[in-house]
């Protein structure tokens, strides 16, 4: 996959939620293709496992779950919380909610002896959580098989996240990260759409 097929994968979603056809919330990705294709260079498709946020589109894709699974699973409505655990990959529409599963799968790996690393993928904003750094520290102080991506576009919504926490992980020591601008609306498409 690369940043075209990323995005055409996007567009068509796009072409999809405007005619009616995802009657759920849909977050696009855009801007970040690149960044993601770098970090999945590292990641074992067949043993790790991927566990992002609402919008995770990118991930799956990278990860190897066929383009038609995904697809029929946003047309059903689970954009914002795709899952597909025979890829290992996991996702939730909850701020912060895939970290301490991801600290429990890592926590199973390292007990059973098993191979692969779970990879956290998670907003700018999500990285200021308590539940974020509860399972950061926690996972560091266990040595777990974990890595924690932080993406950050510098928003929470519309919330300029610097500017209200006054800090960003991204990019520190302590947790891995990208900057991109996101390309897209929060979620959405930037249109009303008649169902
Ligand atoms: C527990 C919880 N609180 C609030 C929300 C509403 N919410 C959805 S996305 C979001 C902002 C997240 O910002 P960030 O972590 O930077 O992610 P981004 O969408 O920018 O990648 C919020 C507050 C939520 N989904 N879950
Ligand atoms: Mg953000």
């Amino acid at each position: 996959m690369n940043a075209s097929d990323l995005i055409a994968f996007e567009d068509e979603m796009t072409a999809l939620f405007e005619q009616g056809h995802i009657k759920a919330p849909l977050h696009l990705a855009g801007g970040n293709e690149e960044n993601l294709i770098e970090i999945f260079k590292e990641i074992d498709k067949e043993n790790d496992w991927v566990l992002a946020s609402w919008r995770s589109h990118y991930h799956c894709l990278l990860k190897g779950v066929p383009a038609g699974d995904i697809r029929n699973s946003i047309i059903n409505g689970h954009s914002i919380s795709l899952c597909f655990p025979e890829y290992k990959v996991l996702s939730s529409g909850i701020v912060g909610g895939i970290c301490p599963i991801g600290v429990g799968i890592a926590a199973g790996l390292k007990r059973q002896k098993q191979a692969g690393k779970v990879w956290i993928f998670c907003g700018d904003m999500t990285s200021l959580t308590g539940i974020f750094n509860e399972s950061l520290r926690y996972s560091l102080g266990n040595d777990l098989p974990i890595e924690f991506v932080v993406e950050g576009n510098g928003l929470s919504v519309a919330t300029d996240t610097q500017a209200s926490w006054g800090c960003d992980y991204t990019g520190r020591p302590i947790a891995r990260g990208y900057k991109y601008k996101l390309t897209k609306p929060h979620v959405g498409i930037n249109k009303w759409v008649k169902f």
